[in-house]
C-alpha cells in the first residue's frame, strides 16, 4: 500500500508531519494519507451527490440514461437532501456537546457538580441578562440554575423560536423570521430535517437548502452559542496566554499524555490533576520526570485557551502523535478521533482509552467519565499513562523537534478589554480601523484539515495571503493550529508579514494579526464578533453589510457543512477549498453559489485554488466597502458622529 501512497512532502507541508509520515512507513503503520491514497479516485456518485440510499428500492445513482431513481427523485431532490441531512448531522454533534455542558451547569447549580464550579461568575451574571433571566437578590447559584433551565428548554422547545436569536442583530432576526428560517427548538429542528428527508417528504431543492440554513442557525446560534456560553461560565472566559503547537511539544523524558476531541469538562479536570502534586510524585516513582499533557484537535484548543496547555498537532496529527512512539496514552471523548487509533497504538506500547459510552472504539479501552467524580476519574485516567511508561521502547521513539510559540485566548470579552479597557469596553477602535481603511476587513478561517490534500498548505498560505493586504484574520479549530505551527499566532512574527496598516492598527492595540478564537463550536464567537462590529455602528445595520468572509479551505466534517451553512443564513460569504457533494445538481450548487446572495444577502463558494480565493476575498471585500461608501478617499479623516449616522444610510 505504502508505495502507492504520494510522496510525504505531498501529503503536509510541516517538517514534523513529514518525519513521522516516513517513521510510519518504516515502523509499518498505515495512516490516514495512505489510506486515502489506496482509496484512489473518489466515486464519482458521492462526491457529487448523485447517490440515494435513503429507501429500499435504492440505492439509486443518477446517470445520464438514469437521472431519475426510483421513486422519481431527480438530481436536484437528491443532491440537497443528502446535504441537509449533513447539516443535520454537524449541527447535532455541536448541539448534543452543549447540551452536556449544560446539564453539568445544572448539576453544579443543584451543588451535584462535585469537583466542578463556576469559574466566571461576571460571564454567568452577562449571560442570563442576555438571555432574559431576572437576577436581582438570586445567588450565584440560583442564577445558573435558571440559566440552565432556559438552555435546556432552547433544546426542548417545541413552538416559536429560539430565545439564543436574539443575540443576532435585528435587521437579520427580522430576515429570518420573514423567510421562516427561525429555527424552534435545537432538538425538534434536527428531527424535522431528518423527517423532511425521510423517502417522500421535501422535493423541492430550494425548500431543502433552505432546511439547511434553518438547521444551522439552530447550531450557531444556537447549540453552539450556548456550548461556548457554557464553557466559559464553567471553566473561565478566555484570556490571553502564551502556548506552543506541533509534535515537537511531546516530552522524551515525560509521561505523555494526549487529550483528543471537542468536550472540555474532563479535559479541565485532567489539566489540573496533571498538575496535582501526588501524581507527579508518582510519575517519577514509575521513572519519568513528570506528567506532559498535550491535545489534539478541538479538546486542545479548549484547554490551549484557558490553561495553555501544548498542542500536539490538529486532525490529520492524531496518528503521526502515536508514531513518535513517546505517547503513553491517548484519551479520546468525542467527534474526530479516527478509528485507526487503536491499531496505529498497537505498533507501540500507546494505550487508546474512550472516555464516553456514546463514543467507543474496537480495541480501545472503555474508561467512561463520570462527572460526579470527575477528580478521581482524571487520577484513575492518568495513572494508566503513568503505569505504561516502563513499557516504551525507547528505539522506537523519535520526537521531531519542532515546535512553534503561539499567543491564544481571544474570546471576545478580551477584544473588547484590549479595544477599550475595563470602562470604556468598546469595538469602536476596530471599527474606525475599518472604516478608515487601515484594516480593509475581517476574515474568519476555519475548519478541518483533509488527508486528500496538502495538509495545512491552503490555510497557511490563505492566511499569510490575507493578513499582507491588511485583512485581520480571525481563526477556530484545525485551522487556527495550523497557523499556531507556522508561528502565524505569534505577534511579532505575524506582525512581520502583515500589511502596514494593519500592522500599526494591530501594534496600537497589542493583538496579533491573526486571532486564535477557540474550537469549532467557538465559531459562536466569530458570530458574536461580528454582531458587535454591527452595533457599534458605521459598518451598516446588519451582518451582510460588513467587509467580511468566512474560509473553510481544507474542511471535511459534517460540522463543518454545519458551520458554512450558519456563515451564509448569518448574511457572511463562506468560501470552501472543497465543494458540497452537490456538483451532480446544476440547479441546486447554483442556487448554493449564486441564487441565496438574494435570499439571505450571502452565498457560498467553490474555490480550489487558493490563489483565486485570495483573490475572491479581497474583490468581496472592497465590493462591501464600496456598498458602505468607505471607500471614498477620506484617508486619515477623524469621523464625527454625524459622519457615523450618514454612513449607516
Ligand atoms: Fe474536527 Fe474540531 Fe474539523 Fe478539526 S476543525 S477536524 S471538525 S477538530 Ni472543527
Ligand atoms: Fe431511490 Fe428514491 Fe429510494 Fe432514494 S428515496 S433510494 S432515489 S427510490
Amino acid at each position: 500500500m505504502a508505495k502507492l501512497s504520494r510522496d510525504p512532502r505531498e501529503k503536509a507541508v510541516d517538517e514534523a508531519s513529514v518525519a513521522m509520515l516516513e517513521k510510519a512507513a518504516v515502523d509499518g503503520v498505515v495512516d490516514a494519507f495512505a489510506r486515502a491514497d489506496a482509496q484512489g479516485k473518489s466515486c464519482a456518485f458521492g462526491l457529487d451527490g448523485i447517490c440515494c440510499r435513503l429507501c429500499h428500492m435504492g440505492p439509486c445513482r443518477l446517470t445520464a440514461k438514469t437521472p431519475l431513481g426510483v421513486c422519481g427523485a431527480d438530481a436536484d431532490t437528491i443532491t440537497a437532501r443528502n446535504l441537509l441531512r449533513e447539516v443535520a448531522a454537524g449541527a447535532a454533534a455541536h448541539s448534543d456537546h452543549g447540551r452536556s455542558l449544560v446539564l453539568l451547569l445544572k448539576a453544579v447549580a443543584e451543588g451535584r457538580g462535585g469537583d466542578y464550579q463556576i469559574k466566571d461568575e461576571g460571564r454567568l451574571r452577562t449571560a442570563a441578562r442576555e438571555w432574559g433571566v431576572q437576577i436581582d437578590g438570586l445567588s450565584t447559584r440560583q442564577i445558573a440554575a435558571r440559566l440552565a433551565e432556559v438552555f435546556l428548554s432552547e433544546f426542548a422547545l417545541q413552538e416559536g423560536k429560539l430565545k439564543t436569536l436574539s443575540l443576532a442583530p435585528l435587521p437579520r432576526q427580522g430576515l429570518w423570521d420573514r423567510l421562516g428560517l427561525a429555527p424552534r427548538g435545537i432538538d425538534a429542528s434536527i428531527v424535522e430535517a431528518l423527517h423532511r428527508t425521510h423517502m417522500g417528504v421535501d422535493h423541492d431543492y430550494r425548500n431543502l437548502v433552505h432546511g439547511a440554513l434553518k438547521t444551522a442557525i439552530a447550531d450557531g446560534w444556537g447549540g453552539s452559542m450556548i456550548a461556548t456560553t457554557v464553557s466559559d461560565i464553567l471553566f473561565g472566559t478566555p484570556e490571553p496566554v502564551r502556548g506552543c503547537a506541533n509534535l515537537g511539544v511531546l516530552e522524551e523524558r515525560q509521561v505523555n499524555v494526549l487529550v483528543h476531541g471537542h468536550e472540555p469538562a474532563l479535559t479541565e479536570m485532567l489539566v489540573a490533576a496533571s498538575r496535582d502534586p501526588q501524581m507527579m510524585a508518582e510519575a517519577k516513582a514509575a521513572g519519568a520526570e513528570g506528567i506532559n499533557l498535550a491535545g489534539i484537535c478541538c479538546t486542545a484548543n479548549e484547554v490551549l485557551m484557558r490553561h495553555g496547555v501544548p498542542v500536539a498537532g490538529n486532525f490529520l496529527q492524531q496518528e503521526l502523535a502515536i508514531v513518535t512512539g513517546a505517547v503513553e496514552l491517548m484519551i479520546t471523548d468525542v467527534q474526530c478521533c479516527m478509528p485507526s487509533l487503536p491499531s496505529v497504538a498497537r505498533c507501540y506500547h500507546t494505550k487508546v482509552v474512550t472516555t464516553n459510552p456514546i463514543a467507543r472504539s474496537m480495541g480501545a479501552e472503555p474508561m467512561d467519565f463520570d462527572e460526579a467524580n470527575a477528580m478521581a476519574c482524571a487520577k484513575a485516567i492518568l495513572r494508566k499513562a503513568i503505569a505504561n511508561f516502563p513499557n516504551r521502547d525507547p528505539k522506537k521513539v523519535s520526537i521531531p523537534d519542532v515546535k512553534h510559540p503561539l499567543v491564544a485566548g481571544f474570546s471576545n470579552e478580551t477584544i473588547f478589554y484590549m479595544l477599550g479597557g475595563t470602562f470604556r469596553r468598546s469595538f469602536r477602535p476596530l471599527n474606525d480601523a475599518i472604516i478608515t481603511g487601515r484594516i480593509r476587513g475581517v476574515a474568519g478561517i476555519v475548519g478541518c484539515t483533509n488527508a486528500r490534500g496538502r495538509v495545512d498548505e491552503y490555510i497557511i498560505t490563505l492566511t499569510k495571503e490575507l493578513i499582507k493586504r491588511n485583512i485581520l484574520v480571525l481563526q477556530t479549530g484545525c485551522a487556527a493550529v495550523a497557523c499556531g505551527k507556522y508561528g502565524l499566532l505569534t505577534p511579532e512574527a505575524a506582525l512581520e508579514l502583515a500589511g502596514p496598516s494593519l500592522r500599526e492598527v494591530c501594534e496600537a492595540v497589542g493583538i496579533p494579526p491573526v486571532l486564535h478564537m477557540g474550537s469549532c463550536v467557538d465559531n459562536s464567537r466569530i458570530l458574536m464578533a461580528a454582531t458587535y462590529v454591527v452595533e457599534e455602528g458605521g459598518l451598516g445595520n446588519d451582518l451582510s453589510d460588513l467587509p467580511a468572509i468566512g474560509a473553510a479551505p481544507e474542511w471535511m466534517s459534517e460540522k463543518a457543512v454545519a458551520i458554512g451553512h450558519y456563515f451564509v443564513a448569518s448574511g457572511i460569504d463562506v468560501v470552501l477549498g472543497r465543494p458540497f457533494h452537490t456538483t451532480g445538481s446544476q440547479a441546486v450548487t447554483d442556487y448554493l453559489c449564486n441564487g441565496l446572495a438574494n435570499v439571505v444577502g450571502a452565498r457560498f463558494h467553490y474555490v480550489p485554488e487558493v490563489a483565486e480565493a485570495v483573490e475572491l476575498i479581497c474583490k468581496h471585500i472592497e465590493k462591501k466597502r464600496d456598498a458602505l461608501g468607505i471607500n471614498r478617499k477620506t484617508e486619515r479623516k477623524l469621523y464625527d458622529m454625524k459622519d457615523r449616522r450618514e454612513l449607516k444610510v
